[in-house]
């Protein structure tokens, strides 16, 4: 069994869930991914989670969109940790999915991210964050990570300097 299991909703979750894919592929970290549905499937999704955490799922990340309950029943039948992926959803813009991702009762968390492929990346790095508090090689890779976005967001301020630099108004 793989350290993190990645559930979605439904396939049309895919592309965004491909983002958390891309980040644990980066960091080398081992995971698989299951169509499985709080509403439409419910049995296999508590089967599965059951036997995942059985056998050795550290995290669970879950996607879903509109009235996005994956995550809340995850986090039902597991006291390892559940990421929530609130999908963006052509009818609320994925206010709905936030929502139901976010408010859950006290005493069964979700951590949950950002709206869309942005929060897919973020459910990727804070499953790898987690993973580093006791693994020093992903500790390093993450650090080797936040160096490179600093010279990523510095060339981009070079490169706007170079289009516009500094207007002076005129007198
Ligand atoms: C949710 O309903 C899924 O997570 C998906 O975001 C949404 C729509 O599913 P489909 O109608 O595309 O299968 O359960």
């Amino acid at each position: 069994m793989p350290t993190i299991a990645i559930l979605m909703g439904s396939d049309s979750d895919l592309p965004t869930v491909k983002e958390a894919c891309a980040v644990l592929q980066q960091f080398g970290v081992d995971h698989e991914v299951r169509v499985l549905s709080a509403h439409r499937s419910p049995d296999d999704l508590t089967q599965y989670v059951r036997q995942a955490e059985g056998k050795g799922v550290k995290i669970f990340i879950a996607a879903a969109g509109g009235a996005a309950h994956l995550a809340g029943v995850i986090a039902a039948h597991t006291t390892r940790p559940v990421i929530g992926i609130p999908i963006q959803t052509s009818s609320l813009g994925g206010l709905d999915s936030l929502l139901s991702t976010v408010q859950m009762p006290g005493g069964v968390p979700v951590a949950t991210m950002a709206i869309g492929s942005g929060g897919a990346t973020n459910a990727g790095l804070f499953a790898v964050q987690i993973l580093a508090l006791g693994d020093a090689t992903l500790a390093n890779r993450l650090q080797q990570h936040r160096s490179a976005q600093v010279e990523k967001v510095r060339e981009k301020n070079q490169r706007v300097q170079a289009e516009i630099g500094t207007v002076q108004a005129k007198p």
